[in-house]
């Protein structure tokens, strides 16, 4: 009897440490979440993003590559955000969220999808929504790694942790589209072919490391969103980039001639 009595305590206190650790993880250290990016709209781009939250710290890494390279003549630049919902389940929009049909999901087609921006994933300065449309602060190029540490403001940190952060990457190549969807116009921005405003890559944190599985994000039934505003400045800025030269113009004309 003694012996066993013995025994057992040891056990028992190493069950109380494991349940101890279980516990605590739920809000403390560092919880790490991830996401495949998907191409949408034919961007035929991929990548990855693995976001690292300890307290209001966020550390993001995100390796993107077969973006839209050039837009006029310069390193096309990619407003990048983490979109957050709150009522619905934060998701990759599908080609069923096209609702007029243009073949393109375009920003706000994808907002009862993956919600309004939560945070900027700018290169410098600050990552709240008043950097969402800040070309100079955006990915550049077709292909890029980005690695910040910021702090993450708490409307993203819970979204992300409720699975409601999703990763999107704006700007399409017209070339990689259709006619009808190279030619249309963006409903943000007239001036500007829809491409430009439109997301790349999309791509919803879940919680773990990089080697988990992952899966197509389904469609939500979501809420409905109403117009970002942030998207319209994003058109806004690009029209700034094209005035005056209009190479945007003419190499559209000529991938309608194809
Ligand atoms: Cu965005």
């Amino acid at each position: 009897m003694r012996k066993l009595h013995m025994m057992a305590v040891p056990v028992m206190a190493l069950g109380m440490v494991a349940a101890t650790a279980a516990g605590a993880s739920a809000h403390e250290g560092t919880h790490s979440y991830q996401t495949e990016l998907k191409a949408l709209n034919g961007s035929g781009a991929s990548g990855t993003v693995m976001v690292s939250i300890d307290g209001d710290q966020a550390t993001v890494t995100e390796k993107v590559s077969g973006l839209a390279d050039k837009f006029m003549d310069a390193p096309y630049p990619h407003v990048q955000h983490v979109h957050i919902t709150t009522g619905a389940q934060g998701v990759c929009p599908t080609p069923a969220s096209d609702k007029n049909g243009d073949g393109i999901v375009d920003t706000v087609e994808g907002m009862p999808s993956y919600g309004m921006i939560g945070t900027t994933l700018s290169t410098k300065g600050a990552t709240d929504a008043s950097t969402a449309t800040d070309l100079k602060v955006a990915g550049m190029g077709g292909s890029y790694t980005y690695e910040r540490t910021f702090t993450m403001n708490a409307k993203t940190i819970k979204a992300i942790e409720a699975g409601n952060g999703t990763v999107v990457v704006h700007g399409l190549d017209p070339a990689t589209l259709s006619k009808k969807a190279a030619a249309a116009k963006s409903n943000l921005v007239p001036e500007l072919p829809l491409a430009a405003t439109s997301p790349a890559l999309c791509g919803t944190l879940v919680a773990g490391q990089m080697d988990m599985p992952i899966g197509n994000p389904e469609t939500g039934g979501g809420s409905t969103a109403g117009m970002d505003n942030g998207m319209i400045a994003l058109g806004g800025g690009l029209v700034l980039l094209a005035a005056g030269a209009g190479v945007y113009m003419v190499r559209r004309r000529q991938v309608g001639q194809n």
